[in-house]
């Protein structure tokens, strides 16, 4: 339960006991069987190694279209609800009364990574964005507003949340990579990244 705070990101590790893992990772399956995983392509069309969705009146996409929050999975249906559980971890990190309307669900298997990237999709940067880790450890960098600039690392294990608000709101960020076996929390291995956003 201690708080680190790297480069302006607030880092709680190890807040989520291994029950409270559990139960998100349940809501996370009953999220996925209603809006599966996907392959997502970026702007320029490189498939991205990590698959994704979302819950929430909005979801995160990239296609050849762009970088964009939509309000439908790519299958045409309505994304589902956020969990009440991942609602919680906001609640308590935040003491907003705002409440997110995405939940953004990245899955990392042994050779997924996610380059340096700023999360600027959103209307208003005041707001935070939160973000929970379960199973195998990620290595997460941070840098500064610019890219370029000097980074500092820090592995992510499952049961961590970030706090991405303030001054850093808009720092670089990115997951280097996976340490594969590192968690016994999901049966197949992997990692699994949800991140808390306001949209409007
Ligand atoms: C990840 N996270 O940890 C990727 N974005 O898998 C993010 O890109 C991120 O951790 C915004 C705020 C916190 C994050
Ligand atoms: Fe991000």
């Amino acid at each position: 339960m201690t708080i680190l705070d790297l480069r302006g990101f607030e880092i709680h590790k190890n807040h989520l006991s291994t029950t409270s893992q559990g139960k998100l990772l349940n809501a996370v399956r009953a999220v996925v069987k209603v809006a599966p995983f996907f392959r997502p392509v970026t702007p320029r069309g490189q498939k991205m190694s990590v698959r994704m969705t979302s819950a929430g009146k909005y979801g995160w996409l990239t296609d050849e279209k762009g970088y964009r929050y939509v309000d439908r999975h790519p299958d045409g249906s309505a994304w589902p609800a956020i969990p009440d559980e991942a609602l919680a971890i906001w609640d308590a990190l935040t003491g907003l009364e705002k409440r997110p309307e995405c939940c953004l669900i990245n899955y990392y298997g042994p050779e997924a990574k996610m380059g340096l990237h700023q999360d600027k999709d959103e209307a208003d940067f005041r707001w935070p964005v939160v973000s929970v880790s379960l199973g195998d450890e990620g290595l997460f960098r941070i840098g500064g507003q610019k890219r370029g600039g000097k980074t500092e690392s820090i592995w992510l294990q499952s049961g961590d949340v970030v706090v991405m608000g303030g001054e850093a709101r808009l720092n670089y960020h990115g997951i280097d990579r996976i340490r594969a076996g590192s968690s016994t929390l999901l049966p197949k291995g992997g990692r699994i990244n949800l991140t808390l956003r306001v949209v409007e």
